[in-house]
């Protein structure tokens, strides 16, 4: 019996959601009824290690549905994996196409193993029923209460990363108490410019040309640090460096695939190679999957990142 068997008795057969058909359901899309000031992200519960927050940390208790496509969801299955939870939590991934019926499970990536749904609105659905808001990954189930803990990403990788030390030895610390106000403000700076602000420099929007400037010049800050230093706190790995890799691994093949943004993530030398760098650790390479965004080749060049790596390594 594996650990997740002790809260996986049921046998669950796999069922399939039959093929995207945008014509016959319609796109995706959330409607907010007027008047109602519920937040559409509604699922915010957080693992604890005490169980105070009524959801205990534990062995094959939690599955995390995540997608492939995701920065978000990938952010929270790096941070699993390099706490050590490959045994203790559970992953698996919706496939990258959807309508109006939200993500779903098909054989591009397997059916749901937990519950055997088909559409991952079923797990909103069983938790709060007539469910109306984002169906979203990452999102975090309980086996127990046979609910969703939480579609927030803020919180999944951060609970992982520091909630189960009882269960595994972490690969790396990546949320350290003496680093996690220096984590935050990180991200309010690079968080805003890129995690948010990378779609809306590729657009054409009025504001386009103002963000563009602010992701470049925030591209250049960071170039300049990492000139310096291994990670962007220093020479440890942390959850800042997953927030703004998963960003990267899109940028040219996504919101500036068609160079609408730079010429590249190259035009950042250090930025580029710390990129790379950070791919080439196995918890972030076994997570990218460049087949739902795009070519890999330049990824693979080494980093040769030269004395600051040297330093650290
Ligand atoms: N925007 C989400 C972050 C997660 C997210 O956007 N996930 C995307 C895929 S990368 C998704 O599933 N979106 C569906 C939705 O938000 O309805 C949040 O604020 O919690």
């Amino acid at each position: 019996m594996t650990q997740l068997d002790q809260h996986t008795p049921r046998t669950v057969s796999a069922s399939f959601a039959s093929p995207t058909d945008v014509d016959r359901y319609g796109e995706y899309r959330i409607t907010r009824e007027p008047g109602d000031d519920r937040p559409l992200y509604r699922f915010n519960g957080r693992i604890t290690a005490d169980g105070s927050s009524g959801f205990r940390a534990d062995k094959g208790r939690y599955h995390l549905y995540a997608g492939w496509f995701c920065p978000y969801a990938q952010r929270a299955v790096i941070a699993l994996k390099l706490a050590g939870l490959d045994d203790i939590v559970s992953v698996s991934y919706v496939d990258g196409t959807r309508d109006a019926r939200g993500w779903a499970f098909r054989e591009t990536y397997g059916p749901d193993p937990v519950n055997g749904f088909t559409l991952l609105r079923d797990a909103y659905e069983a938790t709060e029923p007539g469910f109306d808001g984002h169906v979203s990954v990452p999102t975090l189930w309980d086996r127990v209460t046979n609910t969703v803990v939480s579609n927030d990403f803020r919180g999944i990788g951060i609970d992982f990363a520091t909630q189960f030390r009882a269960f595994a030895e972490p690969a790396v610390d990546t949320y350290p108490d003496d680093l996690a106000d220096a984590i935050e403000d990180l991200d309010r700076w690079i968080g805003t410019a890129v995690t948010q602000g990378i779609a809306a420099a590729a657009g054409n929007g009025p504001d386009a040309p103002e963000q563009r400037r602010h992701l470049l010049d925030t591209f250049a800050l960071v170039d300049r640090r990492l000139a310096r230093q291994r990670y962007l706190l220093g020479d440890r790995l942390t959850e800042a460096d997953i927030r703004l890799y998963v960003a990267l691994v899109r940028y040219d093949l996504g919101a500036n695939a068609g160079r609408a943004i730079n010429t590249g993530l190259d035009a950042f030398p250090h930025l580029w190679a710390y990129a790379r760098d950070i791919y080439s650790i196995p918890e972030f390479k076994d997570t990218t999957d460049f087949t739902t965004y795009g070519t890999l080749a330049a990824w693979r060049t080494p980093p040769n990142r030269g004395d600051q790596a040297d330093e650290v390594a």
